[in-house]
């Protein structure tokens, strides 16, 4: 029989969890099971996203007329919450098949849309041109999900099926403003945070779980919590001016009941 212990290590530069703290509450769901809904929050002045310029693709820069259209990399409610982090729970689970379903993500209005969307290793991707100008699909892996394709015609879609687990940066070469983001995991427990920065992950597990969250800029942090079978627990996490994204946050170690020595897994931040 296996103990979990989980202990965090500060990097240097590392960035600091500020805002920590669970509850729990009653909850329905699968036997065993429970719900993390998580709170992500930035505080103090959010960061200005630059205007995009359009003016390298006159099909582009028709849709705009009048308007400053901006990155969408920090996008924060009036009370903070944060949209586009992507969350996960970290660790082995069982193995369970990746959805038939494709995780869809459209090239709208010379943007990619969702920004930030969660997947499955073995799940299909697909990406598809919904705009009447062209758009070149480029990934940027350090899991094997190399791809990098032409879509010139209106409709087209390409298919891909994910390999590795990552967060899978995705461009186009020909607007360099057009940036999508894919957290690939290997279990089903994970989501993306809305416009009021928060997220839900159900049935998940009972026991010490670790979450970990990742904005594009702002990089992951991770917590610790305990969920509790039949009960939601609550998250917070805090992002703040000037923190640099942590380049490890939480080593793992498995211990077998009868080994002395261990085997560290480290976890590096992408
Ligand atoms: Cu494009």
């Amino acid at each position: 029989m296996n103990r979990r212990v989980l202990f965090s290590l500060s990097a240097a530069g590392g960035a600091v969890l500020i805002a920590m703290g669970a509850s729990t509450t009653p909850v329905s769901g699968q036997v065993g099971m429970g719900t993390i809904v998580g709170h992500v929050k930035y505080l103090g002045p959010t960061p200005v996203n630059p205007v995009i310029r359009m003016g390298a693709d006159p099909r582009c820069n028709k849709l705009y007329v009048g308007k400053r259209p901006t990155s969408q990399t920090f996008v924060v409610a009036a009370d903070g919450g944060m949209a586009n982090v992507f969350a996960n729970v970290e660790g082995s689970f069982p193995n369970a098949p990746a959805p038939a379903a494709a995780v869809l993500i459209d090239q709208k209005d010379c943007m990619y849309v969702p920004r930030v969307v969660g997947a499955r290793t073995g799940q299909m991707l697909q990406v598809k041109n919904g705009d009447i100008t062209g758009h070149n699909v480029h990934s940027l892996s350090m899991a094997r999900n190399d791809f990098n394709i032409s879509q010139p015609t209106p409709g087209m879609v390409f298919e891909y099926k994910l390999k590795g687990g990552e967060m899978l940066h995705i461009k186009c070469d020909l607007h360099a403003w057009m940036n999508s983001y894919v957290g690939i995991v290997d279990n089903p427990y994970f989501a993306v945070t809305g416009t009021d920065g928060s997220f839900t992950i159900a049935n998940v597990p009972a026991g010490k779980q670790t979450i970990r969250v990742w904005h594009e800029v702002m990089g992951p942090q991770t917590q610790t919590v305990d969920v509790q079978a039949g009960k939601m627990t609550t998250v917070d996490f805090t992002y703040m001016p000037g923190q640099k994204p942590a380049a490890r946050a939480v080593r793992e170690l498995i211990v077998p009941a009868d080994v002395e020595l261990v085997k560290i897994i480290t976890w590096r931040a992408q």
